[in-house]
C-alpha cells in the first residue's frame, strides 16, 4: 500500500500534523532529517493509524502514490531551501510540495516560480492555531495552483477545524496567497492581542480592579459580542495565581513582549502596498517598546500627569469593553484591507469573506465576529472597508462615544494606549471631510516643487515660492 501524503520535518508540528491525517484514515508516510523523530513518531503514535516510516528521502519518495503530496514542515528559512533542494530532483511532473511552515511569501513566490519550471507544484499554505490545532484541527490556508487544490485540497479539508461541518479551509489564490493571508492573519493576531492588553491595563489602573476580577470581567465579555479564544485565554492568565509567591501571575512575569516576525512582516509588506495598517504597526512597535529595558529605565523618571488629573468614571468597564470593540473593527479592517491590496497587487483573486470564514476556528483569531465580516463581503466583494459595512457601521457609531473617554481617560491619566488611540485616529481620519494632506501637499510643492492638484479643476499644478508665487500649470 502506498500512502496518500507524506510528511517530512516532524518537530511538534509536523508529528501533529501527521497523527492527525493519520487519524482521518490516511496512509501517512513519515521522514525527518534525521532519523530518531521519525522512530519516536512510530513508536508512540503507531497505533494511532496507518504510517509508513522512511529512513531516506529516496524511501520516503517512493512510498507515496501519484502524485506525490509531500508537506514540508521544518524550520521556515534555509531549512526549508535545503529540503526542496532534497526532494524537487526525487520528484516527478505533477508531484506538490506543500510548504505548511511560516514563510515569507516572497519566498513562497519565488520557490513556486522555481518548481514550475520543474513541472512541480509548490503549495505554499498557512497553518495557524498551533501544536494542538495542528493535532486537532488547524485553519490551513493553502496557495498554489488550482489544479494541485483540486488533488490536495479534500486531504487538508478532512484535517482542518470545521464549523458547522465547513471546513477552516480554502485555496486561498496562487503562489504566495496563503503564506501571505496566514501572514496577515498573524498581523492581525497582534493587533487584538495588543488592544486586550490595552483594556486590561484601563481596567487595572484607572479601574482599581485586581486581574482576578477582570479575568471575570473578560469572561462576561466573551459571552458577548468580543466572544473569542483570545478574550477566552486572556481571562485564564489573568485568574492564574503563582504557585512560588501567591502573586497574580501577570504581576511576576517580565513586562517584555517578544515576537517572532510575522507581526514585522505584515507591517514591512503593508508599507510596501502603502496601505495603512496602524493597528498592527502599533503592536509591533508596542512590543518593541516594551522590549527595550534600557531605553525605558532612563525614561522612567519622566514626568506624567498631575493625580488629579480626570478619573475613569462610573462606565469604565462598559466604555473600555466599547473601545475595544470598535478598535478591533478598525484593526480588522486594516487588515482585510492589507489582503485585498495584495491580491490587486498580485493577481491573487482573493475571496476575503472565505477568509473570514475559514479563520471562524481552529486559529487564534477565532471569534464569533468573524461570521460578521464573511456575511459583509459575501453582501458586498468589493467592500471598500469593513467600517462601511451596516453591522460595523451601527458598532462603531455606537461605541465612538464611549471610545473617546477612553482615548482621553487613557491620555489624561497617563497610561499608554496606542492601540486605541491610533484606531480611533484612523476612523477620524477616514471619515474626515478635509485632511490636513492639503497642506502637506502645499510643503511638498515649496521645498521641492512636487506640484498638486485643484480642487476646482484638472491638471498639476506648482506655484513660484522663490519667485513671484504666481501658479504655473506643470
Ligand atoms: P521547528 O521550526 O523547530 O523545526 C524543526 C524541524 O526542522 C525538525 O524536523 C528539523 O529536523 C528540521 N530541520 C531543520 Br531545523 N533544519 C533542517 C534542514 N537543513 N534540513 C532538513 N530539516 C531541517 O519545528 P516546529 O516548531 O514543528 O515548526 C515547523 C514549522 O511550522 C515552522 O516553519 C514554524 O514556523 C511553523 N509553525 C509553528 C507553529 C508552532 O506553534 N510551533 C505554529 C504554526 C506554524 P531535525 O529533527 O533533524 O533537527
Amino acid at each position: 500500500e502506498k500512502a496518500q501524503i507524506g510528511v517530512t520535518g516532524l518537530a511538534v508540528m509536523g508529528r501533529n500534523l501527521a497523527r492527525n491525517f493519520a487519524r482521518h484514515g490516511h496512509t501517512v508516510a513519515l521522514h525527518n532529517r534525521s532519523y530518531g523523530r521519525t522512530k519516536e513518531l512510530v513508536e508512540e503514535y503507531g497505533h494511532e493509524g496507518s504510517f509508513i516510516p522512511s529512513e531516506s528521502a529516496e524511501d520516503f519518495v517512493a512510498s507515496l502514490e501519484r502524485p506525490r503530496r509531500v508537506v514540508i514542515m521544518v524550520k521556515a528559512g534555509k531549512a526549508t531551501d535545503a529540503v526542496i533542494d532534497e526532494f524537487a530532483p526525487l520528484l516527478e511532473k505533477g508531484d506538490m510540495l506543500i510548504d505548511a511552515g511560516n514563510a515569507h511569501f516572497a519566498d513562497t513566490r519565488r520557490r513556486e516560480a522555481a518548481l514550475k519550471e520543474m513541472g512541480l507544484h509548490f503549495v505554499g499554505t498557512g497553518v495557524s492555531g498551533g501544536e494542538e490545532g495542528a493535532l486537532h484541527g488547524p485553519s490551513i490556508m493553502p496557495g498554489g495552483s488550482k489544479e494541485s487544490y483540486e488533488s490536495l485540497g479534500p486531504l487538508l479539508e478532512d484535517i482542518s477545524a470545521k464549523v458547522d461541518g465547513e471546513p477552516c479551509c480554502v485555496h486561498v489564490g496562487p503562489d504566495g496567497a496563503g503564506h501571505f493571508v496566514k501572514m496577515v492573519h498573524n498581523g492581525i493576531e497582534y493587533a487584538d492581542m495588543q488592544l486586550i492588553a490595552e483594556a486590561y491595563d484601563l481596567l487595572r489602573s484607572v479601574g482599581g480592579h485586581s486581574p482576578a476580577e477582570i479575568a471575570e470581567i473578560f469572561k462576561g465579555w466573551n459571552e458577548g459580542r468580543l466572544g473569542s479564544y483570545l478574550i477566552e485565554i486572556t481571562a485564564e492568565v489573568l485568574k492564574q495565581t503563582d504557585a512560588e509567591t501567591g502573586k497574580p501571575f501577570v504581576d511576576i512575569v517580565v513586562d517584555q513582549a517578544e515576537q517572532k516576525g510575522t507581526g514585522r512582516w505584515t507591517v514591512q509588506a503593508a508599507l510596501d502596498l502603502g496601505v495603512p495598517v496602524s493597528g498592527i504597526a502599533e503592536s509591533v512597535f508596542a512590543r518593541a517598546l516594551s522590549g527595550d529595558p534600557k531605553v525605558r529605565a532612563a525614561a522612567a523618571n519622566l514626568p506624567g500627569p498631575s493625580a488629579t488629573a480626570g478619573a475613569g468614571g462610573d462606565n469604565l468597564q462598559a466604555d473600555v469593553e466599547q473601545a475595544l470593540f470598535a478598535s478591533k473593527i478598525v484593526a480588522y479592517a486594516q487588515g482585510f484591507q492589507q489582503i485585498q491590496a495584495a491580491s490587486a497587487e498580485y493577481g491573487w483573486d482573493i475571496d476575503p469573506g472565505a477568509m473570514a470564514k475559514i479563520w471562524r476556528d481552529g486559529c487564534i483569531i477565532r471569534a464569533k465576529f468573524l461570521d460578521f465580516i464573511k456575511q459583509a463581503f459575501d453582501k458586498t466583494p468589493d467592500l471598500p472597508s469593513l467600517l462601511v459595512d451596516d453591522y460595523f457601521l451601527d458598532a462603531v457609531s455606537g461605541a465612538q462615544e464611549a471610545w473617546r473617554r477612553v482615548v482621553a481617560t487613557a491620555a489624561q491619566q497617563g497610561i499608554p494606549a496606542p492601540g486605541f488611540a491610533s484606531a480611533l485616529a484612523y476612523y477620524d481620519g477616514l471619515r474626515a471631510k478635509r485632511l490636513p494632506a492639503a497642506l502637506i501637499q502645499g510643503q511638498r510643492d515649496f521645498f521641492g516643487a512636487h506640484t498638486y492638484r485643484r480642487v476646482d479643476k484638472d491638471g498639476s499644478f506648482h506655484t513660484m515660492w522663490g519667485a513671484d508665487r504666481n501658479e504655473v500649470t506643470a
